[in-house]
């Protein structure tokens, strides 16, 4: 890590803790019930969107699932812009029409979250063909989960990337569950990066909670594929820090978990004892950040409650969006 600069550290730092933030508050706010739809938090899955985006360019694609906020923020997407899109407020990302499940910001590359689990890879597939003819060296990163990767779509773009070497990034996020079922009995084999080496890519399993592997693991894959080796995938082993949706009483889940993993597996906390262990930034530095980032969440939850919603003349316009 001592080879990492301090503006890329702080940088990182700031990504990951935005989100945190960002998914802290809209669990407080959608239980006031202000909040309209349904809507699936990231927090605890920090270090996998930072890692794998933090290795693209603005060019490069992303495609997420329905836990999409995470993805969103570390692919660049306007936290204003996105919570006023969860507020379904005119001026969200996606004029309000889209909310949680269906924030897509082109002009970050960001393709689209996706409500229908597995529908994100064939998608990735495709423009990873597109780009691909293009000859620019682009990729694209599909996110998806444990529960996914049972889908039968996911094995077709697993098979399809290979067969065409589109260069796609499968990133593959094991927080142990598909909504309340474990993956311990709903993946058959246990292993999620066995099935994409079968498919005949090369694959690494890392520790998800730990931003430096996700990250050196997603540039060697990035590498690969940008010099014309074709697909990867990445399996990240991680944790939800909250319900699969805002309201879940998660009951399938041992009592003392969630405090558990936010005391031991807190990609964030982990960061920062690895930045005291190496002696690089000091923690004011890093809780500076922290202001910063309050400030800006509650700054985007002030915006969003004050812009107003879509007008009822436009219920028929941006229904369908033109690639
Ligand atoms: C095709 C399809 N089947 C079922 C669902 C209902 N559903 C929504 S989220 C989810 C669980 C997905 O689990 P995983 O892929 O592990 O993602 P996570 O929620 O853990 O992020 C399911 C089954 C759906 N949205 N789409
Ligand atoms: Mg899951």
């Amino acid at each position: 890590m001592s080879d990492y600069p301090d503006d890329f550290l702080t940088h990182v730092y700031r990504r990951m803790k935005t989100i945190r933030e960002f998914e802290e508050r809209l669990n407080v706010e959608i239980q006031k019930g202000e909040i309209p739809g349904f809507t699936h938090l990231y927090a605890g899955q920090e270090a996998v969107a930072v890692g794998v985006c933090e290795q693209l360019d603005e060019d490069d694609y992303i495609v997420s699932t329905h836990r999409g906020h995470g993805h969103c923020i570390a692919k660049g997407c306007d936290v204003g812009g996105m919570m006023k899109e969860i507020y379904g407020r005119h001026d969200g990302l996606c004029k309000g029409k889209g909310g949680s499940m269906h924030i897509a910001d082109r002009d970050v590359g960001m393709l689209g979250a996706n409500a229908i689990v597995g529908g994100g890879p064939p998608i990735a597939v495709g423009a990873a063909i597109a780009t691909g003819l293009q000859g620019q060296g682009r990729v694209t990163a599909s996110f998806s989960g444990d529960g996914s990767c049972n889908q039968g779509t996911v094995f077709e773009a697993l098979n399809l990337a290979v067969v065409l070497q589109a260069p796609t990034l499968f990133i593959f996020e094991d927080n142990g569950y598909s909504e309340h079922t474990g993956a311990d009995y709903a993946v058959g084999s246990k292993d999620i990066a066995g099935r994409c080496e079968a498919f005949g890519m090369p694959v690494e399993k890392v520790d998800g909670n730990d931003f430096f592997a996700v990250y050196e693991a997603m540039g060697r894959a990035v590498a690969r594929a940008r010099d014309g080796g074709g697909p990867s995938a990445i399996e990240c082993e991680t944790t939800r820090f909250f319900g699969h949706f805002v309201g879940d009483p998660q009951k399938y889940r041992a009592k003392d978990e969630v405090a558990r993993h936010r005391e031991n597996l807190d990609c964030l906390k982990l960061f920062r004892a690895r930045l005291a262990d190496e002696d690089r930034l000091d923690a004011a530095t890093l809780d500076a950040i922290d202001e910063e980032v309050l400030a800006l969440i509650d700054r985007s939850v002030d915006e969003a409650k004050a812009s107003p919603l879509p007008d009822v003349s436009e219920i028929t316009t941006d229904v369908y969006a033109i690639y």
